[in-house]
Order: structure tokens, then C-alpha cells, then sequence
């Protein structure tokens, strides 16, 4: 049994890549931060306490913190892991603005941590490193793995140094370590505070009578959005290559907010404008205006191309979150992942 290592799996996309390793067999142990509340509401249902008897045990939780280094050398040597999906990060750049040098130390120095814990070790592993397609920042849209990046907040700039020292260890210690430049993707277990889930929860809570306005900031900004559980399957798909490389994974369509709030209100036959408002707090004092991915080199080379387009990501996640109100859905987005994906990809874990 392949062992894998996730760090951010209570995360969107640390619950859906734990979800797709366990179905591939994988034994799964995952990286978690102690809180004084639960933090594991992604996963819980994929959890299984060794002590209860009756289901085996596939995935393990391990306290850690990229933070520091006490823990991570200790985890990743007792349990040898042939794969590390590196996810762990303060992911929101709006918040990198306000906490600059933390977003440094976790999503920058949080990754070289994990390639002296892995190097240390002597370990024959291999790692994948969540990049981000905010590192082309300013760069002219379509983007790709030529692009040079333009970093615009805290957390781009934390970015770049992790997609550079993972290149750099591949470089020089000739380990096995990769980057997904990974764009925008989403779900109905994307954190509330990124502006798509930030509207769709909102126009559920709207419809449910529980909300009169949606405050928000910057509506020009464009991204290429798709849909999360196809980005892990992407990242998997990264490690399974005879070398280490690097990706973009995109869509290769880009939209503004501006245009989800059509797409959204208007899937509900709702006019946005009625109720969102600006507040300038939203505004990032550097924006990045134009994210495009060019992902033809993924597409070539590790065979993949995402299904769930933008249209359809939104009827995704507006059934998902007016089903969570318990308000009936105009169901279009549970047809097509009941269609697609054979199955409907769990809502209850939602945060
Ligand atoms: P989330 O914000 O949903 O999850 C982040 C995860 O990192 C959580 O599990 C969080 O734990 C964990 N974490 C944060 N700080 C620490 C720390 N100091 N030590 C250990 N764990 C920590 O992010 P996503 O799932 O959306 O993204 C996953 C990764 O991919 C991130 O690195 C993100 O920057 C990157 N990325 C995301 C994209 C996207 O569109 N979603 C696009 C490109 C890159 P806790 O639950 O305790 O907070
Ligand atoms: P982003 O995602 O910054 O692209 O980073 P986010 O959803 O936060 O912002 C997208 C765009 O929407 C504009 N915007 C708002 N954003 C938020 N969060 N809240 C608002 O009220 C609001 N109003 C307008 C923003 O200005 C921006 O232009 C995400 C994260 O997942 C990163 O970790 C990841 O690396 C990148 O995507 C790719």
C-alpha cells in the first residue's frame, strides 16, 4: 500500500485530494494544526477512530505546524511516505496584507521546512508544491509555465520563493519535486471568505430571508476558474510522472466577479444589483487584474483537462449552498455532478 502525505488536509483541496488517495488505495496521513475548536469538518467523514472497532484505517492525523520544524522531521521520518502534497498555507491574499510576515514564514519558509525535514531524512519521496497562479500576478494574460511571475501581495511573493526553493532542491539535491501552478478552483467546500463561495453563500442566505446585502470589493478582476476536485486529480497526476516537472492547470477561460454575480443571481432569476454593495475594505492595495491559464503543456503532457466549466461550476456551488439553507435548488448543478462524476460529491463536510 502507497503511503502519502498530505499537509492542509483539513483544507478544500486537502479533503479532496485525501478523498481521492484513500479511493486509489492509498494509505493517507495527514498534517493537522491543534485549534481550540474542531478544525477537521472537511474530513470527518472519511475518518475512521482506530479505537472503534469495525472499519480499517486508511488515514491518519498527525499535530504539526508548518511553522516550525519540531514536528515536521519526526512525521515525515517515522512514516516514510512514498508521496508529500505540500497544501499547507495562509491562503488568502487579501489577509496577506494584514499579516505579511506570517504569510511569509507558513506559505514561504513553511515549504523549505518540509525540503530539510525530507532531505534530512534521506528520503526517497516525492513532493508536490501547491503554486499558484496569483505568482504571474501583473504578468499579460494567457499565462503559462514561461511566464515570468509578477508578484503582487504578501502571499505571491511567499509563493514564488516556495516554487523556487522546490525547484531549487530538484536542482541540487536531484530529489523528485514538483510544482502545480494551480489557478483559481472551487467548490461547495471552498472557504467562505473567497469571493465565489462569498456569493453563492450569500444568495442562499438571501433567498432563505437570513441577509439583505453583499458587501464586496474589487467587481473587474478577472479568474480562470474550475472546479477543485478535478485540480487534485491534477496534482496526483504531477507525482505519477517519470520526472519532476512543472504544470500550469487551468481552465483557459477567465470571467470576471462581475460576471459570476450574473451567472449566480441569475440562475435564481435574481438582479445582483439590488443587493451587493461596495466596501472598500475588499480592495487589495495591489490587485491582480487578469488571471488566464494557457494549461496546454498539462494537457499534453499528464492527459488532463477539466470538465466542470464555469457555467456549470456555479450552478455547482449555488445548489450546494442553497441546499445547506435547506432551500429547495433549481438542481441543474447536482444533475451534472450526479451525470458526470456517477455520484454526487459530499456537500456535509462543508465549513
Ligand atoms: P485552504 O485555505 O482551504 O486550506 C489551507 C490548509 O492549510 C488548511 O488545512 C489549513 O489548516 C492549513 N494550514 C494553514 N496554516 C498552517 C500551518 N501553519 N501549519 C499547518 N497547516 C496549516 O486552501 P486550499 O485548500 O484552497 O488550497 C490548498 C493550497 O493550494 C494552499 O497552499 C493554497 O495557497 C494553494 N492554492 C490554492 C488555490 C485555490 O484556488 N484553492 C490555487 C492555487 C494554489 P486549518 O484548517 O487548521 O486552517
Ligand atoms: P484570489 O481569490 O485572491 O484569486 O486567491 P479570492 O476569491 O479571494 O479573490 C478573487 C478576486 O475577487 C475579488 N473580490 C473579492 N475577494 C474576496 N475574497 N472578497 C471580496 O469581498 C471580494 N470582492 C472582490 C478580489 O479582489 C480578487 O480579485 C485564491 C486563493 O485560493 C489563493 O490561495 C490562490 O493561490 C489563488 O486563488 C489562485
Amino acid at each position: 500500500m502507497k503511503k502519502a502525505l498530505i499537509t492542509g488536509i483539513t483544507g478544500q483541496d486537502g479533503s479532496y485530494l485525501a478523498e481521492l488517495l484513500l479511493s486509489k488505495g492509498y494509505e493517507v496521513h495527514g498534517l493537522i494544526r491543534r485549534a481550540s475548536t474542531f478544525n477537521t469538518r472537511r474530513i470527518d467523514h472519511i475518518y475512521h477512530d482506530p479505537h472503534a472497532n469495525g472499519e480499517p484505517v486508511h488515514l491518519y492525523l498527525h499535530y504539526g505546524d508548518v511553522a516550525t520544524a519540531d514536528s515536521l522531521l519526526d512525521v515525515i521520518y517515522n512514516i516514510r511516505p512514498e508521496e508529500i502534497y505540500h497544501l499547507a498555507a495562509q491562503s488568502h491574499v487579501r489577509v496577506s496584507f494584514d499579516m505579511p510576515e506570517y504569510t511569509g514564514d507558513v506559505t514561504g519558509l513553511g515549504t523549505i521546512r518540509i525540503l530539510e525535514a525530507i532531505r534530512k531524512a534521506k528520503l526517497e519521496t516525492r513532493f508536490y508544491q501547491a503554486s499558484s497562479s496569483e505568482m504571474f500576478g501583473g504578468a499579460k494574460p494567457p499565462q503559462n509555465e514561461d511566464t515570468p511571475f509578477e508578484p503582487r501581495s504578501p502571499y505571491a511573493a511567499a509563493k514564488v520563493y516556495s516554487y523556487w526553493v522546490t525547484r531549487n532542491y530538484r536542482e541540487g539535491y536531484h530529489l523528485f519535486t514538483s510544482n502545480g501552478i494551480l489557478f483559481n478552483h472551487e467548490s461547495p467546500r471552498r472557504g467562505e471568505t473567497f469571493v465565489t463561495r462569498k456569493i453563492t453563500r450569500a444568495l442562499a442566505a438571501i433567498l432563505a430571508g437570513t441577509q439583505k446585502t453583499l458587501y464586496l470589493g474589487n467587481l473587474d478582476s478577472r479568474r480562470d476558474w474550475g472546479y477543485a476536485p478535478e485540480y487534485v486529480e491534477a496534482m496526483w497526476r504531477i507525482l505519477q510522472q517519470d520526472t519532476a516537472d512543472d504544470y500550469v492547470i487551468g481552465t483557459g477561460e477567465s470571467h470576471s466577479v462581475r460576471e459570476f454575480l450574473d451567472e449566480a443571481f441569475g440562475y435564481v432569476g435574481l438582479d445582483w444589483n439590488q443587493y451587493v454593495k461596495i466596501d472598500p475594505r475588499y480592495f487589495r492595495p495591489t490587485e491582480v487584474n487578469y488571471l488566464l491559464a494557457d494549461p496546454s503543456r498539462s494537457q499534453q503532457k499528464l492527459n488532463w483537462k477539466p470538465s466542470v466549466h464555469f457555467h456549470e461550476l456555479v450552478r455547482i456551488m449555488v445548489d450546494a449552498d442553497l441546499e445547506l439553507v435547506g432551500r429547495k435548488s433549481p438542481g441543474e448543478g447536482r444533475k451534472i455532478l450526479e451525470e458526470r462524476f456517477g455520484g454526487w460529491h459530499r456537500w456535509d463536510s462543508q465549513v
